[in-house]
């Protein structure tokens, strides 16, 4: 079984070494730093989200498609829900919930255009577009260390975090760069300017899921947090193992909206009541050393299920860590959606990747938010808002959960 494993491993590694090579040219190129991008703003805004970005006079619009309340593809704000009426013939995998899919309004509609000091960090998530997915499955919260360790235990399984990087992966790269590692929040001694991430995020030889923020960390005592420093392919191959697959952007954001059309977040429209918050996000001064005031009872990542679930049973739909999904990121996908003048059935995201900030990079969609996200920068725990990633590379703020298709 031992040799079993150990052939196993070897091959999958070389498979991911061709897989990365593209992908990881861009860290060595940028001083290993480079990709950080999951919660990270893009400064360039083409002329075409300079428009309203699918903003109207909500109440006037809803009152307009309520003499046809059948179609709400022309609207530019959010229109009722509505659920399937199905239910499961199968029983509940264990870990998961019944997601009933269905017709919604997918996107945000956010007015603010500097959120986090950041222009047009939200142009991405609109217009407001008519979806329907079909029914699903969904892990009620992000895969934990003890799950993933589960996984590596039965295939020997290892992540992209762990495999040190080669000379054919990167001619010309200086050998002491080649060293596997993952990218790590790095507080800043002294407030900084928000225009900057590489100055709290830094490429940390021998980080990865195990000792996610280097060397001297470690997962023992957390085994019920979120795993983190898992790259898209690492996410892939365990939903793999486990049966099931990542979900489409849509469906994790009907998930995440729990039936309910256009709240701010996964539990209403206030961030906090009476200082009490209701997901694991960043208070206080950031980027800063000890700036995280944890007023929501955690600095850092947090054990999973610490808040209430949404309607649908799902906990840490915002904040705690990014969550990958399955499609390609484009900034301009839901304008195409939208000019279809029809609703998206089971959208599977755009055929490819574009991010005006990084061309060259290919990049995932990640949605949630983390355990950094603050009001101050990339508030995107705003249900509807995105974020995106390198599919190579992981980072401690980025974990996953899976889903699974109802049996038919
Ligand atoms: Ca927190």
């Amino acid at each position: 079984m031992v040799t079993q494993k150990k052939t196993q491993s070897k091959n999958q590694t070389a498979d991911q070494t061709t897989k990365r090579a593209n992908g990881f040219a861009f860290w060595v190129a940028f001083g290993l730093v480079g990709t950080v991008a999951a919660t990270l703003a893009w400064t360039v805004r083409p002329d075409w989200m300079r428009s309203n970005n699918g903003k109207g006079d909500s109440s006037n619009e809803l009152a307009e498609a309520s003499n046809d309340p059948g179609n709400y593809l022309a609207l530019n704000t959010f229109a009722p829900t509505i659920e399937n009426k199905t239910t499961p013939t199968e029983d509940r995998p264990e870990g998961m919930v019944f997601i009933p899919g269905g017709e919604f309004s997918m996107g945000c509609e956010s007015k603010n255009e500097s959120l986090c000091s950041t222009p047009g960090v939200t142009y991405d998530a609109g217009p407001i577009h008519r979806v329907y997915v079909d029914p699903f499955w969904m892990d009620a919260t992000e895969v934990t260390n003890r799950q993933f360790q589960k996984f590596v235990e039965e295939t020997g399984y290892i992540t992209i975090a762990e495999i040190k990087p080669t000379s054919l992966e990167f001619p010309g790269a200086a050998e002491e760069n080649l060293v596997a590692g993952g990218i790590v929040f790095s507080p800043t001694q002294s407030a900084v300017s928000l225009d900057d991430y590489l100055k709290w995020w830094a490429y940390v030889p021998g980080a990865n899921w195990k000792q996610p923020l280097g060397p001297q960390s470690s997962i023992e005592g957390k085994e019920d947090e979120p795993v983190v420093q898992i790259a898209f392919d690492d996410a892939i191959a365990y939903c793999k193992w486990a049966g099931k697959r990542l979900p489409t952007e849509a469906e994790w954001e009907f998930a995440a909206r729990g039936g309910i059309a256009g709240d701010l977040y996964t539990w209403g429209n206030q961030l906090s009541s009476d200082g009490m918050y209701q997901a694991n996000i960043y208070q206080g001064a950031f980027p800063v050393m000890e700036g995280d005031t944890a007023a929501d009872g955690f600095a850092g990542i947090a054990p999973v299920k610490q808040y209430k679930p949404n309607r649908y049973g799902l906990y840490d739909m915002s904040g705690n860590v990014w969550e990958w999904t399955i499609d390609w990121y484009r900034p301009d996908y839901y304008r195409t959606l939208k000019s279809e003048n029809k609703v998206a059935k089971n959208p599977q995201g755009p055929s490819s990747s574009f991010d005006p900030a990084e061309p060259g990079v290919s990049k995932r969609v990640h949605r949630g938010g983390s355990f950094l996200c603050s009001d101050l920068y990339c508030n995107r725990y705003l249900l509807g808002t995105r974020g995106k990633g390198d599919g190579k590379s992981g980072s401690n703020h980025v974990g996953f959960r899976c889903v699974r298709d109802v049996k038919k």
